[in-house]
This record gives structure tokens, sequence and C-alpha cells, in this order.
């Protein structure tokens, strides 16, 4: 075996060169990844091998470019150098697939003759999730295999498939056994050489493409039924126009549009924002204070009390993935009640086949006792928010659960510390608070109380990677992350209509700024009647409410709904509205549509800052994640604390200043903002 660097070798067995290639974690293409590849492949076809076989060492094959640091792809040799070897190659190459071969990783492998897999790999262009398109021939070479059609799809979602489907496809040529990848791929190879199997290069293939060309149908069709759900996005255009030039153009020509494309897609303000929160998605799984090595507590079976709406979503997360659940009610109603919504859910649910919904629902048991959580791994509480009820409730929970069994509470903002006191076990109390519905929305907030231990942790975010949520860690405080950073800007839009803004303008400034709907829309999906207004302080939410005006759920809200639930002005609310301000003796101000945006982020970025002051967040960028996943802020900018830094916290602050002295004391400088702000620093740590 020779070591080409500190991350590849090239070996010999028999007539075939394999090289290999070890950088964990993911094997992604850094420079030292692209020069082993780039000099291994120029040894091994300089030698006497009869072929090549390329594979990955560890978890994976390679992951795509090293997103840590875009930069460096611009540094010599280049995916396309390496490339151009595997395409110029005169003997077979082989592709020895598993883990993941993702964007630039299977754009190496397509320049492979051939790929084989084991059965558990995944392959896939996500460039699209990272505001990028495939740079290294991705867009020329997969519609070469698949057709523009499939090509279009996979590139634009950005989904890996599996290999059993990138087979049927064509993708790759043999499955091998799961545990044989090596030897599998040195018997293709093999008996490719045996038979003569011809090369495929497939920038020179035309069957897959040559059927669609002069048929701008196909493009346009795509564009139009994409178009709402790439609102706002550059990449995905960029991707269509490059697998149209697939089909028209000679390859040369397509490739060089790619180029200019992914450049363009890289420098843009999008694709860093969307970079910036891949790491804080992963960073914020991270407890530094408990070592990734911290066993977690084996869950085999939970515990839900409550069969409500919250309680059923909670239910179906672990029902979903072969958990058995306990559902534990006060009233055989009520049970009977949830267990029906959850199977109704299961029964609507996209795809839904009867013997899926079957299976799951079989995992879920009801129960009118306690008694019967006892062999429960861990118990989720969502019973209303009363801390005196919660209180009681885990008392008898410490009661019926087993030693080292978690209790958890789905409190969105009651103090846990006081939850946990109530119980002998502090150590073994958690929060796990759900976004609603809880078995669509990603984001879990795992809430730490002063004694939670670090195993009872590391079991909760252990487990909220098995029920696929997106994790953000927070310490107790009211309201915790999400809602507490969201809340400024969901009161403030009372001022909003004070000052007589019609709430489809203020909708659309935040829609059009990218929320997938205003704080107005929003409000009437909830429900306006869900939260109660504070003692002695009416707001015209609640004014509706009490109107019988509770949202799309009935009579209609800041808008009225027919039948589809489209929204349309409404001159009831119109006139709840008006005579609210002419009673509060609010006067019309005028106020710009810029105006409306920077009230509306800016008070969301305050209270960010508090959050991280007072440490219930860890860092700045766990809050982006958590109201990117629990309030919709578009990933396009990064999350409330990324964009004020991009805006520039002297800006934000002096902004924040202007708006205290014209609109009041809500707007006043958070004392870490303004800190930052002098010393030239950002929120996000780096300056
Ligand atoms: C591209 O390829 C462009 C080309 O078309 C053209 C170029 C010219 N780079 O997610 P995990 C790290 S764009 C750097 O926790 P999993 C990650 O931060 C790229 N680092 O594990 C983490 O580090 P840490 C297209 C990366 O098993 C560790 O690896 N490719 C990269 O749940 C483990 O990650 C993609 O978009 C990377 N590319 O999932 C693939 N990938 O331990 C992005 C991961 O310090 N990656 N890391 O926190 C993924 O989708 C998942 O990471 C993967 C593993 C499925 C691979």
């Amino acid at each position: 075996m020779t070591a080409i660097n500190a991350v590849t070798d090239l070996s010999q067995d028999g007539e075939v060169a394999v090289l290999t290639l070890n950088s964990p974690p993911v094997n992604a293409l850094s420079l030292t990844v692209r020069e082993g590849l780039f000099e291994g492949f120029k040894q091994a076809l300089a030698s006497s091998a009869k072929a090549v076989v390329v594979i990955c060492d560890g978890r994976t094959f390679i992951a795509g470019a090293d997103v840590s640091n875009l930069a460096d792809m611009l540094k010599d040799p280049s995916i396309e150098d390496i490339q151009k070897l595997m395409d110029g190659a005169d003997r077979p190459v082989v592709a020895a697939i598993h883990g993941t071969a993702l964007g630039g990783g299977l754009e190496i492998a397509l320049c492979a003759h051939f790929r084989v897999a084991v059965p558990s790999a995944r392959l896939g262009l996500p460039e699209v999730n990272l505001g990028l398109l495939p740079g290294a021939g991705g867009t020329q070479r997969l519609p070469r295999v698949l057709g523009p059609q499939k090509a279009l799809e996979m590139i634009t979602s950005g989904k890996p498939i599996r290999a059993a489907e990138a087979l049927e496809l064509g993708l790759v040529d043999e499955l091998v056994a799961e545990d044989g990848l090596r030897a599998g791929a040195l018997s293709f190879v093999r008996k490719a050489l045996a038979g003569g199997r011809p090369l495929v290069r497939l920038r020179d293939r035309d069957d897959k493409v040559a059927p669609f060309r002069g048929k701008p149908e196909l493009f346009e069709t795509f564009r139009q039924a994409t178009a709402k759900n790439f609102r706002g996005q550059v990449a995905p255009d960029w991707i269509v126009e490059c697998v149209e030039a697939a089909v028209e153009k000679p390859f040369d020509e397509g490739l060089a549009l790619e180029k200019q494309r992914f450049f363009q897609a890289a420098m843009s303000p999008q694709s860093a924002a969307r970079r910036y929160y891949f790491f804080a998605e992963r960073s914020a799984q991270k407890i530094p204070d408990v070592p990734a090595e911290t066993a977690a507590r084996e869950v085999k079976s939970v515990g839900v009390i409550g069969a409500g709406t919250m309680g059923g979503g909670i239910a179906m997360n672990f029902a979903n993935i072969g958990v058995p659940v306990t559902i534990i009610e006060m009233k055989p109603e009520a049970l009977e009640h949830g267990l029906s919504v959850i199977r109704g859910n299961y029964e609507r649910s996209r795809g839904a086949r009867p013997e899926e919904t079957e299976k799951r629902m079989s995992l879920l048991k009801g129960s009118l006792d306690m008694a019967d959580l006892k062999d429960c791994d861990l118990v989720i509480e969502a019973v209303f928010e009363n801390l005196e009820v919660k209180k009681q409730v885990f008392q008898k929970l410490d009661q019926a659960c087993k030693p080292g069994a978690i209790l958890a509470s789905n409190t969105s903002y009651l103090n846990l510390n006081e939850i946990a006191a109530a119980t002998g076990r502090p150590q073994d109390v958690i929060g796990l608070h759900f976004f609603s519905p809880a078995q669509v929305m990603p984001l879990l907030e795992i809430v730490r109380g002063d004694k939670t231990s670090p195993e009872a942790l590391a079991t909760a975010v252990d487990l909220a990677k098995r029920i696929r949520k997106t994790i953000v860690i927070s310490r107790v405080g009211p309201g915790f992350i999400a809602n507490r950073v969201a809340m400024p800007r969901l009161t403030e839009i009372n001022s909003f209509l004070l000052e007589g803004l019609p709430p489809a303008r203020v909708d659309k400034v935040l829609y059009e700024f990218g929320f997938p709907m205003g704080p107005f829309a929003m409000l009437d999906l909830v429900g306006l009647d869900v939260i109660a207004d504070p003692p002695g302080h009416q707001t015209i939410r609640g004014r509706m409410a009490e109107a019988g005006r509770r949202g799309q759920k009935g009579g209609g809200g800041f808008y009225d709904y027919d039948e589809s639930r489209n929204p349309r002005p409404s001159p009831a609310a119109d006139k709840i509205i008006e005579d609210f301000r002419i009673a509060s003796g609010a006067a019309i101000k005028e106020v710009t549509d810029e105006e409306i945006l920077e009230r509306s982020l800016y008070l969301e970025v305050n209270e960010g800052a508090k959050v991280l002051e007072e440490g219930i967040a860890m860092r700045a960028s766990d809050i982006d994640v958590a109201l990117i996943n629990g309030y919709g802020w578009p990933v396009d900018r990064g999350g409330p604390m990324y964009y004020a830094d991009q805006i520039g916290l002297d800006k934000v602050v002096a902004k924040l200043k202007e708006f205290e002295l014209k609109y009041g004391p809500q707007y006043k400088p958070a004392p870490r903002l303004e800190r930052l702000a002098a010393e030239g620093k950002k929120l996000t740590g780096k300056s």
C-alpha cells in the first residue's frame, strides 16, 4: 500500500488499483482530499493496473464539497481536474459507495464508468439546501443518466435516493453485500474486465436527453409547478436552466454555464445564510458541559399524559418510529376522542396506507390509570398550562414511574425547576417543548432544569434525533427561546393596528421578507382565542375573539375566509379595529414598509440579545435555529441573530433608539446589543 497523502492510500489487489480515502468525519472534498484523489488517480492510471476502484473508509463515501471552507474550492487541483483524469481513463473506474454520496461526492462518482453501492447507501445532490447548485457537472451528468424530469426533481428537491431506487434508475450498476463493499466492487470490476464491458462515459451519453430536445414545455411546466415552493430562492431557477442546457447544448457548454451559476450562487447572501444555518443546526445539538460520550438511557417505551392535540401529536412521533406509547387521560371519553383524532391524522396524511395506520395505532395504548406507566422509560406530560396542576401530575408520576425513568414536561412557559421540585428525582426531570402540531413541526426545545442530569439531557438529545426533530437546548426562563423571542413582534401588532396600519399591509411586508405568512394571517391560523389578554390590558385580538372572531376555525379573524380557507379583507374586522382605535384615542401615523419590517424584526433581535445575556440560550445561533424551525423565519435570511449581524449591530441599535423615542420603551436596546455594537462585534461570534 502506498500513502498518497495523509488521507489517501493507493493499493493493488491483483490487477486492480484501489484508491482509498479516509478523511473523517464525512470525506468532504477539502484541498487535501482533492490532492489525494488527483495524485492517486494519476498514479493508478500510470500504473499497470487494469482497473481502478475508488472507495472510502469511515462512515460514508464523499459527502460533498467542504462546506466549512467553500473558498478553498478555488485552489487547484479542483474537482474538475480530478474528473478530467477519470473521464480520460482508458480502463474501468468504479466508485464503491456506502453511507452517502452527496454533492461533489456524487459528482465524482458520476465520472466513474460504473457505480456499485451497498443497500443502505443514499445518493443525492443536496446543494440546493445550501443555496447552491451542483458545481462539478451534476446538472449535466445526472440528466444523462436519469432523463431531465427525474434529474430536475432530484436536484431541486435536494433529496437523496436510496440505493435500490438508484439501481432501478441506472444510477448504480450493482448492489453488493452490506458488509462487503470492497470485495463486491472488486468482483464487479473483474466481471467487467472479463466480459469486456464497454466503458460508459456519462458526458458522452445522449439517449436520455435527446428525446426532450426542442421541447421547452417540460421546463416551463416544471418552473410553474414549483414557483411557489421556491419563492425567493435563486438556486432552483438556475438548476432548471442548467438541466435545460444539458438537454439542448453540447456537454462543455452546459458545464460552463453550470460553473458560472455555481459561483454566482456561492457568492449570494442566501447561500451564506444557508451554510451558516447548516452548521448552526449541528452545533445546537452540542452541550459543552455534557460530553458527547455521556451515556444516554435506552428509551423503549414512552408514556404521554393528556390525549389532547398536543399529547396526541407527541405520541404520534414515537409510534412513527415503532416505540409503544401509553396515553393517559382522566376520562374515557377524552381518551377515546384523542385516539380517534390520532387515527384521523394518520388516515389523512399523504400516501397513508391502511396497514401503516393500523401498525401505528397498535402501538398506542390508552389508559385511565397512571399505574400503567410503571414500565415506561420516559413519560411526557402534556396537560394544560397551570403550575399547580403540573406539580400534582409530577408528584403522581414520581410515585408511578420506575427509578431511572425520565419525567418530561411539555410546558411552553412555566418554571421547570418548580415542577422538578415536586418530585424526589429532579435530576430526571426535563422539558421537552414540542411545537404544535407536534407531529409536524420540526423544532423541539429541550429544557434543562437546574438539576437535570447530563444523562437525562443526553437521552433527550438522542431521542430527539430518533424522532427527527431539530434540537435547541434552553435553560429555564418564561417562554424559553422560540416563544420568548417571537413574542415582542407578535405583541407589537396591536400598536400597528392602533397606528392605522391595515393587517394586510403588515402581512405583505413580512411575507415578502420571506415568512410563510404575516403575523395577522398566523394569528388567524392559530386561533385568536388561544391566548388570553393580560389582566387589565385589552388587545384588538382579544376584542375580536370576544366578538366571536376566533380565526380560521370560526367566525373569521383579521380576515374573512371562504370554504377553502382563502382570506379576503373583512369589513367586520376592520370595524372592530377602527372602533378600538377611536376608543383608545390613538392617532393614525405614517409608517413606511421599511419601518414595519425593521420594527418587527429588531424587536426579535433585541429579545434574542436578552435571552443570550440571561444564559437561556447557549449561543446566538441556537436562537436562529429555534426561530427558523419554530416560527418560520426564512432560512435564506439565517435567523434574527445572523440577520442583525449582516445589517450591522450599530445600525440596529441606532434604529432601536429612534423607535424607542418614537414608539415607546419596548424598543429600548438590550445592554448586550449596545455593548456588542459599541465594540464592533457580532451576535453570532465573529467580528
Ligand atoms: C457541494 O458538494 C458543491 C459541489 O457540487 C460543487 C463544488 C465545486 N462539509 O450532519 P452530521 C460535518 S456542496 C464540511 O452531524 P450525519 C458536520 O458539520 C455540499 N463538513 O452527521 C459534522 O461536524 P461536527 C453538498 C461537513 O451522519 C459532521 O460532518 N453536500 C459536511 O447526521 C457530521 O455531520 C451536502 O450538502 C460538508 N459537506 O449526516 C452534504 N457534511 O461533527 C451535507 C457534514 O464537527 N452533509 N459535515 O459537528 C449532510 O447532509 C450530512 O452531514 C451527512 C451526515 C448526511 C453527510
